[in-house]
């Protein structure tokens, strides 16, 4: 059997990709790799193995058995984590996804995806709709990363053919784990301090839209990319995604409609520079034209997908 191998396995998407691949293609079917297992047990049903990703000796002596037709690279320090700490940032974002890109063109592994994210734009960038070719000019060392990390992968594919395929996921919302230094964050927080009826404390301000999108509609694009045709895939940089768009306002009116009485607070932090630089929401429609994406979970579903699963 060839497998799938997901490197960053006990992150916030690790947790939810490994799910869905086990899902799709069987338990055994998958591998997850990270620093430390998660303590999600229905993703630990398969094989667990450690590893640092910056290791590329250690990743190339997994890949080397020859068992893994595809690998998900998922590692990265995000956002406003990586304001903290960019030259960390920028070396394990980049050296994790070379060290794999390496391994392809050397055919230890014959597809790999790896995460892109709306962080590629800036300030340029028309902030509605922002179509897939525009300005890319990131104001943070994670958007830096993103779009180098596209460009590398556009030139592995163009010099070596590497089936090298990306997403730019919006901010990602999901029941399973909390996510960690992100500047979309907020909007999974926000969801456990109403459920337990405390007022919520909000770093960016009520009226800052940005582009999100429900886990299940991140999983199946993922997955539906990958398993696309590969002469389908014509960009090899990365597709730009669109779930739904939301204000911290905007979303708690949705919850309000399902808890009402819950309170938020708005106390913007450097965070809200950094929402500011990034689009209000996305056009994806190279993603829908050529290979079929498209999104189900607007605004209202995401909310009663989100109370509906952590209540349970
Ligand atoms: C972040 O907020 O840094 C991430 C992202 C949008 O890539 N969720």
């Amino acid at each position: 059997m060839r497998k799938h191998l997901v490197i960053g396995a006990s992150g916030q998407l690790g947790i939810e990709l490994t799910l869905g691949l086990q899902e799709r293609y069987g338990i055994e079917s998958v591998t997850i790799c990270d620093l430390r297992k998660s303590d999600d047990e229905l993703a630990n049903r398969s094989e667990f193995v450690e590893l640092d990703s910056t290791d590329s000796k250690a990743l190339r002596d997994i890949l080397k058995k020859g068992e893994y037709s595809t690998v998900y690279q998922l590692v990265a320090m995000l956002s406003a984590k990586g304001e903290i700490n960019p030259v960390s940032a920028w070396d394990l974002n980049m050296k994790s996804l070379i060290n794999v890109l390496e391994c392809a063109k050397d055919g230890l592994v014959e597809k790999v995806f790896w995460p892109s994210s709306i962080a590629v734009f800036g300030p340029e960038a028309p902030k509605d709709g922002t179509p897939q070719d525009t300005f890319c000019d990131p104001t943070t060392i994670y958007g830096v990363s993103k779009v180098s990390g596209e460009l590398w992968c556009n030139y592995y594919f163009e010099k070596y053919g590497v089936d090298v395929r990306s997403l730019r996921y919006p901010g990602l919302i999901g029941h399973r784990s909390l996510p960690g230094g992100g500047t979309t964050d907020y909007a999974v927080d926000v969801f456990y301090k109403a459920l337990e009826g405390v007022e919520f404390d909000c770093y960016l301000n009520p009226d800052e839209a940005l582009p999100m999108m429900h886990m299940d509609d991140a999983i199946r694009a993922t997955l539906d990319l990958m398993a696309a045709p590969a002469d389908s895939i014509k960009l090899r940089t990365s597709y730009n995604l669109s779930g739904c768009s939301f204000t911290p306002k905007e979303l708690t009116e949705e919850i309000v409609r399902v808890i009402p009485g819950f309170k938020i607070s708005y106390n913007p932090d450097h965070r809200q520079n950094i929402a500011a630089s990034w689009p209000n929401s996305i056009d994806d429609t190279t993603a829908r034209e050529e290979w079929g994406w498209k999104s189900e979970l607007g605004v209202k579903e995401l909310v009663e997908a989100m109370l509906n699963a952590l209540r349970n």
